[in-house]
């Protein structure tokens, strides 16, 4: 690569890395990471895959579609194992899935996120993602990663509440500073919301003003922000809110990107973004037991050549 984009970080993991920050994860602080088991309690950080219900949030994605397999020409309900072998019992059940993969709890890959930048120095910009990659990487290289490490919560929803305003970098520190949250290099970062929280109590019928006008989201126009992530050294951001960053965007100027913390985080910095995690009860076990730490296992499913995966993570404290 002769020219990178600026701010990126291109190149710093090798040339032909596809994993971005989770080369921080290294087993040195996954060690650490596993010290903030104390209890062995367990949170599930997941929506219900069918949430938020119906397609008011983004109209191009859907809920999970199944259907039985075909199995011997029915469908596979029921299906009597007398037919596989005459006079053998038993039935069985088979089904398939069609999943949108960003649709509910998810992980976004690098190749989400991908912008037009000059890095071969022939004058012409070409479509490009994550350390000149084309196609951008996919979740094979975060789902092979073995995806764990150390959580830290910063609890915005106890704060702003439902609110829906941007975070900008004197907001989340003077949030960090009130609750004793410490960020350090290779730590997943868990913003809580309080937007999954209104998703579950919906039940899967979203009301289409709350899910648009509630909660808080990170404010990518905000340099300074931007700068931080980029300084901190987090392998990973995840929250409950549908993008991260605050969504709509604020506009920006032309030539701006239009998701201004996806660009940074997805294209400039390979840090993946998990989006409408649910957070509620690990943020609320933390907040009561004085801590902002926990050991995360976050793996996506390993469907190569996907840009996006849903995943089930799994808080332990
Ligand atoms: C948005 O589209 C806002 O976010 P994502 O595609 O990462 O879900």
């Amino acid at each position: 690569m002769k020219r990178k984009p600026a701010g990126s970080n291109w190149g710093d993991y090798g040339t032909e890395d596809r994993i971005g920050r989770l080369n921080e994860l290294t087993p040195e602080r996954v060690v650490r990471a596993a010290a903030e088991i104390r209890t062995g309690q367990r949170f599930c950080l997941s929506l219900p895959l069918d949430y938020p219900g119906g397609n008011v949030i983004f109209p191009f994605r859907y809920p999970p579609e199944r259907k039985p397999v075909d199995r011997m020409g029915a469908p596979a309900t029921d299906f009597p194992l007398s037919r596989a072998r005459e006079g053998a019992t038993g039935v069985v059940n088979d089904d398939l899935v069609t999943l949108w993969t960003q649709y509910s709890t998810q992980w976004d890959a690098l190749g989400h996120i991908g912008s037009a930048f000059d890095a071969n120095g022939d004058g012409e910009e070409e479509v490009l993602y994550y350390n000149e990659h084309y196609p951008g990487p996919d979740v094979d290289g975060m789902a092979t990663a073995g995806l764990q490490g150390r959580g830290v919560m910063i609890d915005l929803h106890r704060v702003y509440g439902n609110e829906k305003i941007p975070v900008d970098l004197a907001m989340l520190t003077n949030v960090m500073r009130d609750q004793g949250v410490v960020v350090e290099q290779g730590d997943i970062l868990a913003l809580r919301t309080g937007w999954s929280e209104l998703v579950m109590e919906m039940k899967g019928e979203p009301d289409k003003q709350v899910v648009h006008h509630s909660c808080v989201g990170l404010d990518g126009r905000d340099a300074q922000l931007l700068e931080w992530i980029t300084r901190s050294g987090v392998a990973a951001i995840v929250a409950d809110n549908v993008a991260v960053e605050f969504y709509p965007p604020k506009p920006g100027d032309a030539g701006q990107p239009f998701l201004p913390l996806h660009e940074l985080c997805l294209f400039k910095l390979g840090i993946n973004l998990g989006e409408m995690w649910y957070l509620t009860e690990l943020a609320d076990w933390l907040r009561d037991n004085n801590r902002t730490r926990f050991f995360l296992t976050a793996p996506p499913l390993r469907l190569r050549g996907h840009v996006g995966s849903p995943v089930t993570p799994i808080a332990t404290v």
